[in-house]
């Protein structure tokens, strides 16, 4: 029996190397929380709780999740028997919603425990890769050419899909420059859920430009929406943001709202919930890949352990720390060589924290115990 005897809390800040624009916000600055569990028999594991500063992308925020954490989430993991990540898993699904904070946690549940097994995560969620394959994620650009030139470097880089954020304003006609300029690349969208049915003539100018999908094109909740719009596009449409829980897939999967699954950790509230996704999305033949919240190192290889599943066979927005951060928090960086990141073969995330460096970084710091 292993009882977790103390969590640590920590708001860590970091540049990003290249400014990141989607449709409701520009980002210069990511601040993650760092969640360290402490078992009774001194096994530790890290987790990241990846949430966004504002609630635009879901509801969450890192004020929010700091909260949650600190006062619901860590007093449920004092009274939990984790013996498998899944224990903590089951018990913090009391907590409704707050996938984000959840997911730190289950994060760190796995890292311990397979650390302590001296297991790589990879197995122990059950992955069969050895290296995964990686894309990029592209922002809005001030202009077509800066995001030509993006598009080059990251293509010269290797990495084996592009996909370009979009919004009213910056679709068709960027994505057509992009298209034109590199016919060859594997090419995506994320419209974040900005559109609705009412800007069917662009979604069906898009469905004309040889993409491998159309991710959340209309709202997280406008599933019946998304099954008419998947029923006129031979694009198969992505969803991310409309899954949040295993019932929202089922309910995707009965309407037929995409043929294609984005899995991210902390959107499903964990790697247990992301790896029940990928087992229900595989029985219905719906291929998937691992979506990013431009994470730090340690959630970043939680995303590479996770792409290692078999049902993950589309490029995963995996990329290499550089593309990010200038330096990371793992005391070696995650690289991307051509395109591939190699599943670590150490225990657990197969990374280690680099304490002295997250410290230098740290806005907040938290010590709870068990009473
Ligand atoms: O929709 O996939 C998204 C980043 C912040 C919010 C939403 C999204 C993203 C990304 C980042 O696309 C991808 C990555 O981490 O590489
Ligand atoms: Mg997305």
């Amino acid at each position: 029996m292993t009882r977790i005897a103390s969590v640590q809390l920590r708001r860590v800040r970091l540049p990003l190397v290249h400014e990141f624009q989607t449709s409701s916000h520009a980002k210069r600055f990511l601040e993650h929380i760092l969640v360290t569990l402490t078992a009774s028999d001194g096994a530790v594991g890290w987790g990241e709780i990846a949430s966004p500063s504002g609630p635009f992308y879901s509801a969450e925020t890192v004020e929010s999740c700091w909260a949650v954490a600190r006062d619901h989430l860590a007093p449920l993991t004092f009274k939990t028997d984790v013996l498998e990540p899944y224990d903590l898993f089951d018990a913090l699904a009391k907590v409704r919603g707050n996938q984000f904070a959840r997911a730190g946690f289950d994060m760190a549940a796995w890292d311990l425990t397979s650390r302590a097994a001296g297991r790589p995560l990879a197995a122990a969620l059950g992955g069969t890769r050895a290296r995964v394959e990686a894309g990029v994620s592209l922002g809005i650009e001030p202009t077509i050419d800066a995001l030509l030139e993006q598009v080059a470097q990251r293509v010269a880089e290797g990495y084996r899909r592009v996909k370009l954020k979009i919004a009213p304003g910056w679709d068709v006609e960027p994505v057509r420059a992009v298209r034109a300029a590199f016919p060859a690349v594997p090419l995506h969208v994320d419209a974040n859920g900005v559109y609705t049915p009412g800007d069917l003539g662009v979604l069906t100018e898009l469905d004309g430009l040889g993409l491998l999908m159309i991710e959340q094109p209309y709202a997280p909740r406008a599933l019946a929406a998304l099954a008419d719009l998947q029923d006129r596009l031979s694009t198969p449409v992505c969803l991310d943001e409309s899954v949040e829980e295993l019932d929202d897939l089922h309910t995707a999967l009965r309407l037929g709202s995409g043929r294609v699954l984005n899995i991210k950790v902390s959107r499903m509230g964990g790697l247990t919930a992301a790896v029940r996704a990928h087992d229900l999305a595989r029985e219905h033949g719906i291929p998937v890949w691992c979506g990013g919240m431009h994470e730090f190192g340690l959630g970043r290889a939680a995303n590479v352990a996770l792409s290692a599943l078999p049902g993950f066979t589309l490029p995963s927005d995996v990329s290499g720390s550089d593309k990010y951060y200038a330096r990371d928090v793992t005391t070696e960086p995650i690289l991307s060589v051509d395109g591939l990141v190699e599943v670590p073969t150490g225990p657990g995330l197969g990374y280690d924290p680099d304490l002295r460096f997250i410290t230098a970084h740290t806005n907040d710091f938290l010590e709870l115990h068990r009473t």
